[in-house]
């Protein structure tokens, strides 16, 4: 892979499980990323020295997941005029409702595109920086434009197979 394009933070190892869907999405159309743990809270600097200096890098697009209160996503897009890609984790009693909120609730002027909670999340947020990416590749377009067709031929796939088991159970 080459120069990272992508950046994926998070706000500790424990949010890896889910955060790793993302990487998983990005590596399906080979786009180059780099993953680090770094927290709003715990850490304030160490994020703010990786954000500002993340355009100059190359990187074009961040994903950012966190659980609990999470910060970590607005004082990531505070930094920065790169798209803010957010994925609240659910690390807590309350099941990630508690990062929904508190990630996607941020005021006019500084955006930040928050997807579900946990794993589907984060499977989108890598889907959604590629498609950032594919605004200006016309080849990565086209893979994803394959994919899609492939997701629905599975669709398709599925039902068939539905309609032998109801055939087997008689209620065909
Ligand atoms: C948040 O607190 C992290 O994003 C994580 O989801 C949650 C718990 O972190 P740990 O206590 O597991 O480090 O900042």
């Amino acid at each position: 892979m080459g120069k990272p394009l992508i950046g994926i933070l998070m706000g500790s190892d424990s949010d890896y499980e889910v955060m790793r869907e993302a990487a998983q999405a990005l590596q399906e159309f080979d786009v180059p990323f780099e993953m680090l743990v770094t927290s709003a809270h715990r850490s304030p600097q160490r994020t703010s020295e990786y954000v500002v200096s993340a355009r100059a890098r190359g990187i074009r697009a961040l994903i950012v997941g966190a659980g609990a209160a999470a910060h970590l996503a607005g004082v990531v897009a505070a930094e920065t005029t790169l798209p803010v890609i957010a994925v609240p984790i659910d690390s807590t009693a309350l099941k990630g409702l508690d990062a929904l909120l508190a990630t996607v609730q941020m005021p006019g002027g500084i955006p930040v595109a928050t997807m579900a909670i946990g794993k589907a999340g984060a499977k989108n947020a890598g889907l959604f920086a590629v498609q950032l990416l594919a605004v200006t590749d016309q080849a990565l377009a086209e893979r994803m434009a394959k994919a899609r067709t492939l997701m629905a031929e599975a669709v398709a796939e599925k039902s068939e197979r539905l309609q032998q088991r109801l055939r087997a159970d008689g209620l065909l």
